[in-house]
């Protein structure tokens, strides 16, 4: 296997899609091995997410010191951050660092979008396109596209048409856009909006929010990173790090709970949560063992959130408008804030109820809304992406015997561990449908799949060996594994991306592993242990 990768070069050991953090260090990986790889990454920079979400108030959910990597351990020490939760610019620099630590650069074409993906059984060889002409083959694809990477606009008439100024969050201008002496119109209130709306209340003449579902949203009780704190934790950063493989969701700081919440009286669950409200972040959903499992229990800390929106927001009719009501909590991504609910108690801001009477139309200066015309000067679509299915599906990928990828998925994704997917060898996927990736610490479930990608890799390698792909039977089994471990929770209740509810005719399948990241890597092992069990590796050639 060659290790060069000039200009000129056509065949590869490995194409990797996306130069996000799973597909920086998926090349760093790779290329340790002594592979040839390329990346393809249709920004003009890093950084994925980061480098695509820069809507004012982008921040991390999850604190910086645990979302970030930690496969090289002076990077770990060498790294600074100064903020708990990482905002956008914080991260998207940390990501350039570690592109220029490790000299990654120079094996990813930037601005280029991978359009075709063909498997050629006979050279047993990938043959990738791209938009931007190039045809190159490759003996493995790394799909490191994301989950969270194909924006959404909404089924609205006449969104296109709309003459102002419209931006999506998640495809956000870079030189960042001002908002004074505007009217501002924002559709959505899922995680984007939360954290964009009070930054965009403080700038803007007029604020109209568009809200179809209420989200429950925690505050992120966000500030400076103290250097004595973050010199503490470095200290024992080998240690935290393995604890959160320990953990439900990969997050160290959040433990497993110990207890149901009838396990204690009223009164001391009360206290518990208030507790877990003032520390803030995502800390109330781990107070109980069964909140995610028994709706009686999870209605406790519903109500709890509850109380504390009508407490917050001064006007009645609009708080109660805030409070979910139609889902349990956490069976939607939990958003956490800094001062939402407060900004419904701005003279400027005005909440809009599109539950009740959808959008009706978007006229070039207006959105229409049953009789009433709200005038606007700016759109800010918060509506979210075609969820952890989408930038695989945006390339048309065959595999093995003419199998493409889309028709495949279309009553819902299939894979073996969300890593591979039977009849298309050869092919990976970072954190892909049916793995923990999105209900976990990201960038640790990213390590973790990509270490497992590189050993199958090195296996193949070692036996002399030319492909890997998952056997159908395993796969299968492992499909309805994923379904059976989620319909024991209250997720699927929730109309959320994690089911496909917010694209119109997307198949309604629970997506994400939500047995854990514990038991996700317990299983993993044992699948390795055991000789790799239902993964099929071959001499095709
Ligand atoms: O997208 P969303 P997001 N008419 O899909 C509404 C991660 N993230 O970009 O709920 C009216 O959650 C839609 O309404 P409904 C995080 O994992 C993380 O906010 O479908 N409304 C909803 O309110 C998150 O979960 C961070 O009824 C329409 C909103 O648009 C994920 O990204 C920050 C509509 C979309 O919400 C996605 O979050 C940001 C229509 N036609 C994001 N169509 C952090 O780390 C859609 N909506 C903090």
């Amino acid at each position: 296997m060659s290790s060069s990768s000039a200009v000129s070069q056509t065949h590869f050991d490995a194409i990797v899609v996306g130069a996000g953090f799973a597909g920086m260090y998926m090349l760093h990986k790779l290329r340790g091995m002594g592979l040839s790889v390329r990346v393809y990454e249709r920004g003009d920079g890093v950084g994925g997410t980061w480098y695509w979400n820069r809507y004012p108030g982008a921040r991390c959910d999850l604190e910086s010191m645990e979302y970030s990597y930690s496969f090289d351990k002076d990077l770990q020490q060498e790294w600074d951050w100064q903020e708990k939760y990482g905002t956008q610019p914080e991260l998207l620099k940390y990501a350039n660092h570690v592109a220029d630590r490790f000299d990654l650069r120079r094996d990813i074409v930037f601005e280029t979008r991978v359009t075709h993906a063909h498997y050629d059984a006979r050279a047993v060889r990938w043959a990738v396109t791209t938009d931007g002409g190039d045809q190159v083959t490759a003996t493995h694809l790394v799909m490191a596209t994301g989950n969270l990477s194909t924006p959404q606009l909404p089924k609205i008439d006449g969104v296109a048409d709309f003459a102002g100024r419209r931006f999506h969050t998640g495809d956000w201008p870079h030189g960042g856009v001002d908002f004074p002496g505007r009217r501002v119109g924002i559709i959505g209130t899922g995680s984007s909006a939360v954290q964009a709306i009070p930054k965009i209340a403080e700038q803007a003449d007029q604020l109209t929010v568009f809200q179809r579902t209420a989200n429950f949203s925690i505050p992120a009780r966000h500030g400076p990173l103290d250097p004595s704190q973050r010199e503490a934790h470095k200290a024992r950063y080998d240690e935290i790090r393995s604890a959160a493989y320990e953990t439900p969701f990969g997050i160290a700081k959040y433990g497993s709970p110990t207890q149901s919440a009838f396990d204690v009286s009223d009164a001391e669950r009360q206290k518990i949560y208030e507790d877990a409200w003032a520390l803030g972040g995502q800390a109330l959903l781990f107070t109980f063992t069964d909140l995610l499992t028994d709706g009686a229990a999870n209605e406790t800390a519903a109500e709890f959130v509850r109380e504390r929106i009508r407490e917050t927001v001064k006007n009645p009719a609009v708080a109660e408008l805030l409070c979910p009501k139609d889902h349990p909590i956490g069976t939607k991504r939990l958003c956490l804030d800094s001062f939402y609910y407060e900004t419904y108690n701005r003279n400027n801001v005005n909440l809009v109820d599109v539950k009740t009477t959808a959008i009706s139309r978007i006229e070039p200066h207006a959105v229409v809304v049953g009789d009433n015309v709200y005038e606007i000067d700016d759109l800010v679509l918060a509506t979210g992406f075609d969820a952890m299915t989408g930038a695989a599906r945006d390339i048309d990928i065959i595999g093995a015997d003419g199998a493409r990828l889309a028709e495949r998925w279309a009553a819902g994704p299939q894979t073996y561990l969300g890593l591979m997917v039977a009849d298309f060898p050869n092919m990976y996927l970072i954190t892909g449908p049916q793995s923990p990736g999105v209900k976990s610490q990201m960038i640790l479930s990213i390590e973790h799949h990509v270490d497992m990608i590189a050993a199958m890799i090195e296996k193949l390698r070692a036996e002399g060996l030319t492909t890997v792909a998952p056997e159908a039977q395993a796969q299968d089994a492992w499909v309805s594994e994923n379904n059976t471990v989620a319909h024991m929770t209250l997720y699927p209740e929730a109309a959320s991306w994690y089911m496909g509810a917010n694209i119109p005719g997307k198949p309604r399948v629970f997506m994400p592993y939500v047995g854990g990241v514990k038991q996700y890597r317990a299983t993993c092992q044992e699948v390795i242990d055991d000789n790799w069990r239902g993964f099929a590796f071959s001499d095709a050639g």
